[in-house]
């Protein structure tokens, strides 16, 4: 097994996870919304909250934003904002499924009044990423069917290629559009991205800058998700991770709580494939929801679970295990990788934060800091944001 060694350090130093703003507002179940003291009430708490989780592991530089939950005034000021606390402005999320003009699809819908009000979304989300200096525009879309033969499979492929072609030549030469696949929800019957040979073809017809975004909640339960990195790698065409776990369905739950080996086995082939390279284009970002947990020690909790499943793959003896790959040993390939996921790093991990003026421990030290406490005193009245504001 190799060492936490400086190659391996010069990689690990890479890691930085995006945060998703919506994180850190009030989240649930169609069943019920439980709201917390201190839960933001604007934008700009959110984004408080987010360079908070930075401060106590330095590996959240950016947040993510969703429009229009996080429509401003002035992005340029709140880009100002964001920076004077730390943090930088992220990928900008589109949203077309809270608008009953979606109800049959919004870039695929038949309608063309419908399609064009889904693309001037789009472009509105662009004129943000100009003034927040966002890179990348992620598309998730909520189209798809509920019923054999409601819908035209072919045509919405073709009304989405379309649409997303006019999108793709919005996009700045600095800026990237990613694609997010969903092979289920809320349609039923079909999603028309329901997986990521749907996303890679529609991107690549589009150009370079146009990618596929991999959230790993996004599979049927059992799907190797580390063999479609592997492979979006090989294409050059994996843009953004959305990280998550699942046990059921798109549960948003915790990244690495459900499975970390799993977790482990994606870090694996993401540094395989260069995708933790300096200037790697792969944009690390988590997709989460806290329904029942604190927001931030629960994204907090989120971001180290990455970087110690990302040390823990960076321990594999790659040499070895080309080796005995090339041996045909079956099983000292897989004692090698083994013996990597199984060692605990944590007292590594511990000295590497405390060596750049970290907290060993972010989850102790945040508990400790007494900023949940101030936020729940200082947050009272105005409407706690949630999913939709
Ligand atoms: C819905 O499934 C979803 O979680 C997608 O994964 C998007 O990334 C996210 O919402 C934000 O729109
Ligand atoms: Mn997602």
């Amino acid at each position: 097994m190799r060492n936490f060694d400086s190659d391996a350090i010069e990689t690990f130093q890479n890691l930085a996870i995006e945060l998703p703003s919506w994180a850190f507002g009030n989240s649930g179940t169609r069943f019920k919304v439980f709201g917390t003291p201190g839960t933001p009430r604007t934008v700009e708490e959110k984004i408080a909250d987010a360079a908070t989780v930075h401060r106590f592991t330095g590996l959240a530089p950016k947040v993510a934003l969703h429009i229009p939950w996080d429509l401003v005034d002035d992005f340029g000021a709140l880009r100002t904002y964001a920076a004077d606390l730390g943090v930088g402005l992220g990928t900008v999320n589109s949203n077309t499924f809270q608008d009953d003009d979606y109800k049959f699809g919004s870039l695929t819908h038949t309608d063309k009044h419908v399609r064009q009000k889904a693309i001037d979304h789009h472009l509105a989300c662009i004129e943000v990423m100009n003034e927040t200096g966002s890179r990348d525009l992620k598309i998730w879309l909520a189209d798809g069917t509920n019923y054999p033969g409601q819908g035209d499979i072919r045509g919405r492929q073709d009304r989405l290629a379309e649409s997303l072609a006019t999108i793709y030549q919005h996009i700045g030469h600095e800026q990237r559009m990613v694609l997010e696949y969903k092979f289920f929800e809320p349609a039923t019957y079909m999603t028309d991205v329901p997986d990521w040979g749907t996303s890679y073809a529609q991107v690549s017809a589009l150009g370079e800058r146009a990618l596929v975004c991999l959230d790993t909640g996004h599979h049927a339960p059992g799907t190797n998700i580390e063999f479609i990195v592997a492979q979006l790698l090989r294409l050059g065409k994996l843009g953004s991770f959305d990280f998550n776990s699942r046990f059921y369905a798109d549960d948003d739950l915790i990244v690495g709580a459900a499975d970390p080996f799993q977790l482990f086995r994606i870090m694996f082939e993401v540094i395989r494939g260069g995708g933790l390279a300096t200037g790697s284009p792969v944009a690390l970002m988590l997709d989460q929801c806290h329904n029942v947990e604190e927001k931030i020690p629960g994204q907090i909790r989120s971001v180290l679970n990455v970087q110690e499943m990302t040390a823990r793959a960076l321990l594999v003896d790659t040499d070895a295990l080309a080796a005995a790959q090339e041996a045909g040993d079956v099983l000292g390939a897989n004692a090698i990788f083994m013996d990597a996921f199984y060692t605990d790093i944590r007292p590594d991990l511990a000295t590497w934060r405390t060596e750049r003026g970290l907290p060993a421990d972010p989850m102790a030290a945040f508990a400790d800091s007494g900023y949940q406490e101030e936020i729940a005193a200082a947050r009272v009245g105005g409407t706690q944001s949630s999913w939709g504001a």
